[in-house]
């Protein structure tokens, strides 16, 4: 039996349907010659360490693929995809991955989800056939660049796909992934959720993310399109960060105090479903006091001790965003 490992970014809802687009890219694009085997896919998450390094993984069968993941210049990697505008280390990497030009690496930064990649190769380099899977794949590519429909959508969760999601991202099951990414191939959305391991793991998720829109609601106080609220005395971590705009959808922007694992947070946001003319750049904003981000979301970190600071910061933007021009 022939083995490929196939690695992904672990708990992602985009990096999960990748690895099982993958497999379906592989099955069709494997030689002729070992079509007579029976290959054997074991799929392995990565995550992101918290000092940026490449986590150890084995890479020990034959074909080793990595997918919605870093690049590696271990010879021992024969498939890449990947679309993260971080995909390389170092410019040596980016490098290596230049001067390789190896046919079954990709990179494309342009595209939203590394889902929608792997399936576009598939289908015009290997002839894959992704109509029977075109509903997971524009799922895939719609979760990874949270355009969800409407706060609503995000928030209640109705959708299969994003009961999915949920589920793929707290999961406390290592089992669960890799039971669950082959039956993305041959399963729909609809019948998956109902499945009774998918069921499991989504039990318990559902029931903390009902805790949390209480709790959020209840701390949350929008004035002058700004939604302020803070919840860094209680264990809420990942947190759904649609949930105020759900309950105040009139909402601009929105700065909450959280607590992490190591962390306390201030994280700063706009609406996703609204249209800002006079956007306050929120990344200029993070960094002014050592955080970063993009134009619409940003975040600042500080040290578990350092809550006042936190505090602080927090009511200086709330009081920043306030006086700013609204749509
Ligand atoms: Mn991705």
């Amino acid at each position: 039996m022939a083995t490929v490992n196939v690695y992904f970014h672990n708990h992602c809802f985009d990096g999960s349907v990748s690895a099982a687009l993958f497999t379906a890219l592989h099955r069709r694009a494997r030689p002729a010659a070992a079509g007579a085997q029976a290959t054997e896919y074991q799929y392995r998450g990565l995550s992101h360490t918290a000092n940026g390094l490449f986590e150890r993984a084995d890479f020990d069968a034959p074909d080793n693929a990595i997918v919605d993941f870093k690049y590696s210049r271990d010879p021992r990697v024969t498939w890449w995809f990947d679309h993260h505008q971080s995909a390389f280390l170092t410019p040596a990497d980016a490098e290596h991955f230049r001067n390789e030009n190896n046919p079954q690496k990709f990179f494309d930064p342009k595209y939203g989800s590394c889902s929608k990649l792997i399936a576009d190769v598939g289908r015009e380099w290997f002839g894959l056939d992704t109509a029977p899977l075109a509903d997971l794949i524009h799922w895939a590519d719609l979760i990874d660049q949270a355009h969800f429909p409407s706060a609503q959508a995000a928030v209640e969760l109705k959708e299969p796909a994003l009961r999915l999601m949920l589920a793929i991202e707290g999961s406390t099951d290592p089992g669960f992934l890799p039971r669950l990414i082959p039956d993305f191939l041959t399963t729909t959305l609809g019948d998956l959720v109902e499945r009774e391991y998918v069921r499991r793991e989504l039990q318990p998720l559902l029931a903390r993310h009902g805790k949390s829109l209480e709790l959020i609601h209840a701390r949350m106080e929008c004035v002058e399109g700004v939604i302020y609220f803070d919840v860094s005395d209680l264990d809420l971590e990942g947190y759904n960060k649609f949930i105020p705009y759900y309950y105040c959808p009139e909402a601009v922007y929105c700065v909450g105090v959280g607590r992490g694992a190591q962390r306390m947070k201030v994280s700063i946001g706009s609406n996703p479903w609204m249209e800002i003319p006079h956007l306050v750049n929120l990344a200029k904003v993070c960094e002014r006091y050592g955080g970063g981000g993009h134009a619409r979301v940003g975040a600042v970190s500080f040290a578990r001790e350092d809550l006042a600071r936190a505090r602080a910061v927090a009511a200086e933007v709330v009081a920043e965003l306030r006086r700013a021009p609204k749509p």
